[in-house]
């Protein structure tokens, strides 16, 4: 019997259908800690197409409160679900511990996202044990953290040595300096600046995940963000928003002038991602202007990598995020604050 061209035409389309479901990149999201199950639950109040939400934590407490597809207690034996008390040696023990669970629930997944705020003990210690034994060839491991507040001086040298183990095991660590945020921000109370870096970072993930797994106005694709992200260490964020007739470049210039990270040289780069975000009414000129704002500002020989997608509820609205990879921050290089009490003075023995 001959296939009619109608026929023809349906087997084709299934068939380009399986090869599209199979082709579309799986994408696990895990929160470590209480700053990361904190942005977990923000990407899961607002959802997410596309990608699923783990949060982790040795917090039984800080868990029951947590918004996520799947809550994981870890490290119940050694930590008895009270908290890794500012410790990555315990917190490492505890991703140990319950290693063999997070591996079952990231398996199939070609993209990790491991989301945690760096100075205390489980998001420190558990995310460096989970990006390095979770990473593999097939898969693009990517940390996105955030470093102290300068008034959290003694968590520092933690942070410091955390994100250190987090470039060498990741393809790429996203980092933002959380005293860098009053730029973004403003002078906000502690309590609602650690909010405006979990929507920061809940926007960064749930941006790139969607702009990868459902149809955008300008798709990044799987291997567009693996050239960008694969092996490059560190990298910078920024982000501009808004409004008017000339929003994306003023949102451009925000995100490139203003980026969460001290870094040492901007045009050192060796990737970069641009991201925009507006309302139904966001025309792709715009966005087309935004790209070359961007690739003007740099050296010709980075590799620039650009998407875009429409949230209808940003009527009037653009925001662009602009990551910087491979690039050096002095954040690594700065001098923890030690408490010095001077020379000791040694009395005469009595
Ligand atoms: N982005 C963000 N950062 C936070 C939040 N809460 C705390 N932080 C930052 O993250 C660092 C680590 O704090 P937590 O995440 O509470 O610590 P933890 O990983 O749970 O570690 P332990 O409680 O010691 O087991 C802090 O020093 C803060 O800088 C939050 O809700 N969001
Ligand atoms: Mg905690």
């Amino acid at each position: 019997m001959e296939l009619t061209t109608d026929s023809q035409e349906f087997l084709e389309s299934e068939r380009i259908e399986a090869v599209m479901k199979m082709a579309r990149p799986n994408v696990t999201v895990i929160g470590v800690g209480g700053a990361g199950s904190n942005i977990v639950s923000w990407i899961k109040q607002r959802g997410i197409a596309g990608g699923k939400l783990v949060a982790a934590n040795t917090d039984a407490a800080h868990l029951t409160i947590t918004k996520a597809d799947r809550r994981l207690l870890i490290g119940e034996k050694s930590t008895h679900g009270q908290g890794a008390g500012g410790y990555p040696e315990r917190g490492a023990r505890a991703a140990v511990e319950s290693l063999e669970e997070m591996k079952k629930e990231t398996a199939g997944s070609n993209i990790v996202f491991i989301c945690a705020g760096l100075g205390g003990g489980t998001g420190t210690g558990a995310s460096q044990v989970f990006a390095k034994e979770l990473a593999h060839p097939g898969r693009l491991t990517i940390g996105v953290v955030t470093l102290p507040f300068s008034v959290e001086r003694f968590r520092y040298e933690n942070a410091k040595e955390g994100l250190k183990k987090l470039r060498e095991y990741c393809d790429t660590v996203v980092a933002i300096d959380n005293s860098k945020l009053a730029k973004v921000a403003g002078d906000l109370p502690l309590q609602q600046a650690l909010g405006v870096a979990n929507e920061l970072v809940g926007q960064f993930v749930k941006g790139i995940t969607e702009t990868i797994t459902t149809a955008s106005l300008i798709n990044i694709d799987y291997a567009d963000l693996r050239a960008i992200m694969e092996k490059k260490g560190l990298a910078a964020i920024g982000v501009g928003e808004s409004q008017g007739p000339d929003r994306v470049e003023s949102a451009v210039r925000t995100a490139i002038e203003g980026q969460l990270l001290d870094i040492k040289d901007v045009t050192k780069s060796r990737g970069v991602l641009v991201h925009v975000s507006g309302g139904s009414d966001i025309t792709l000129e715009e966005v087309t202007r935004a790209g070359e704002l961007v690739t003007k500002s740099l050296p010709p020989y980075v590799r620039i990598v650009w998407g875009a997608r429409v949230e209808p509820q940003m009527s009037g609205h653009a925001r662009v995020m602009v990551v910087l990879t491979g690039v050096e921050s002095t954040f690594l290089s700065q001098q923890s604050y030690r408490l010095s009490l001077g020379p000791l003075k040694v009395g005469p023995r009595l």
